[in-house]
C-alpha cells in the first residue's frame, strides 16, 4: 500500500499492510531547518506566505517515512479576520491584545469567508498537493475546535485555569451560544475550503477542552463540535482531537469524526473500547526524550494493546517536544512500520 493508501484505510477502520503513523506538530521548532527558516521570517510572514508554509510542511518528510504531511499553518489565524489582535511572541507564544470580554464585543465579530480569513494556507495546500502525490502520501489540513478557539479569543493567549473563559461561559450563556455560532460558521467554512484546495483529510483540535466536566462539555460544547463535525463529515475524512477528555470520551466521539485522536492518559484499548471508532495517539511526546531502550516499551504498548486490530494511526498524544531529538523519531517510525502482530 502507499503512505496515502494506508492511512485512508486505517481512518475508516479497514485493514493495512502496516499501521501508519504521522506526528502531531510535525513540522515545527524540533526540525533544524525549520528553526534556520524562522530565524529568517516570523510566524506571521511563515503563515502569510505559501510558498514558505509549503516548504513547512514538506521539511519533517526529508528526514522520516511518514505516511501523511499536516499543512503548516495554526489554528488561531482565523481569529485575525475576525477582528481580533493577535500576534506570535518570539519565546512566549500567542497574545490577542484585544480579547473577548463582552458580549458587544461578540456581536462585532466579522464571519469572513476562508479565502479572506485563510488565502494563504488555501494556495499553500495547492503548491504541496502535487508534491505529495508524487511521492503517495496523504495530506491533512486543520482547524482548532470552537471550545479550543473560544479559550483563545476570550483569555488573550494561553492560561492554565481557563477561568475567564469557564466565568463567560457560565454568566452569558446567550453570548457564548452566538460566540460558538460564529466560530463553528467560520470553521466550517474554512474546512471545506481545505477540501476544496486538495487535503485527503481534516483533523479538528479540541486541545484544551479537557479542562471542562462531562456536564459542562455537553452543555457547552458538543452541540458546536457536533454542527462543525457533521457539516464536513460527508466530503471529508475527520479526525477528532483533544486531550484530557478521557472520563467523557464517549460524549467527544459522540459529538462526531470518523477517527478519535487520544492522549496518553488512556490505554488506548480502553479508548477505543469507549468510542466504539477508529483511534489515533496514543504515545506521550515526552517518551521521545528517552533513550530508545526505553521509548521501546512505550511504543511497543501502544501496538500491543491494538492488537492488529484495523483503524489505528499512530500517533502522539499531543504535539512532538521542541527539544526532541530527531534520531528518536526516525526510529519510531521504522519501528511502528516494521511492527509485526504476531
Ligand atoms: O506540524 C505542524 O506543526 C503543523 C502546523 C501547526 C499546527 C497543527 C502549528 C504551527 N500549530 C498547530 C495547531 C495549534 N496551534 C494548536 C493545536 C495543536 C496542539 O494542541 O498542539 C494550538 C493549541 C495552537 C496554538 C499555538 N500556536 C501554540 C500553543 C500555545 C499554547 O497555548 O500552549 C503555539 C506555541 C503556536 C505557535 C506555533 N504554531 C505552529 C508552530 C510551529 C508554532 C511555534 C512557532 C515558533 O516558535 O516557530
Amino acid at each position: 500500500m502507499t503512505g496515502r493508501e494506508r492511512f485512508l484505510a486505517a481512518c475508516r477502520g479497514k485493514a493495512v499492510d502496516c499501521t501508519p503513523i504521522w506526528i502531531m506538530r510535525q513540522a515545527g521548532r524540533y526540525l533544524p531547518e525549520y528553526r534556520a527558516l524562522r530565524s529568517r521570517h516570523s510566524m506571521e510572514t511563515a503563515l502569510r506566505t505559501p510558498a514558505i508554509a509549503a516548504e513547512i510542511t514538506l521539511l519533517p518528510l526529508k528526514h522520516f517515512s511518514l505516511d501523511a504531511a499536516i499543512i503548516f499553518s495554526d489554528i488561531l489565524p482565523p481569529l485575525t479576520a475576525m477582528g481580533l489582535d493577535l500576534a506570535f511572541v518570539p519565546g512566549h507564544g500567542p497574545r490577542i491584545d484585544n480579547p473577548l470580554q463582552t458580549p458587544k464585543a461578540i456581536d462585532l465579530l466579522g464571519v469572513p469567508p476562508a479565502e479572506e480569513a485563510m488565502g494563504p494556507t488555501l494556495e499553500a495546500i495547492k503548491i504541496v498537493r502535487p508534491e505529495l502525490d508524487a511521492r503517495n502520501l496523504a495530506l491533512i489540513g486543520f482547524a482548532g475546535a470552537p471550545f479550543t478557539m473560544a479559550s483563545y479569543a476570550i483569555e488573550g493567549g494561553s492560561t492554565r485555569t481557563f477561568a475567564r473563559t469557564k466565568a463567560f461561559m457560565y454568566s452569558e450563556p446567550a453570548a457564548w451560544d452566538r460566540l460558538m455560532v460564529k466560530l463553528s460558521g467560520v470553521t466550517i467554512d474554512y474546512l471545506k475550503a481545505q477540501v476544496a484546495a486538495g487535503v485527503d483529510c481534516v483533523q479538528l483540535f479540541d486541545s484544551w477542552v479537557g479542562a471542562l466536566s462531562r456536564y459542562d462539555y455537553k452543555r457547552y460544547v458538543k452541540p458546536y463540535s457536533h454542527r462543525v463535525l457533521s457539516a464536513i463529515e460527508d466530503s471529508t475524512l475527520v479526525i477528532h482531537f483533544s486531550t484530557n477528555t478521557g472520563t467523557y470520551l464517549d460524549a467527544v466521539a459522540a459529538a462526531g469524526g470518523h477517527m478519535i485522536g487520544v492522549d496518553w492518559r488512556i490505554p488506548i484499548d480502553e479508548a477505543r473500547a469507549r468510542v466504539k471508532k477508529p483511534v489515533m495517539g496514543n504515545l506521550d511526546p515526552s517518551t521521545l526524550l528517552a533513550p530508545w531502550r526505553e521509548l521501546m516499551p512505550h511504543a511497543q504498548e501502544v501496538m500491543q494493546r491494538i492488537g492488529g486490530q484495523p483503524g489505528h494511526v499512530f500517533n502522539l498524544g499531543h504535539g512532538i517536544l521542541p527539544e526532541t531529538p530527531i534520531k528518536n523519531v526516525q526510529r519510531l517510525v521504522d519501528y511502528v512500520h516494521n511492527y509485526c502482530h504476531g
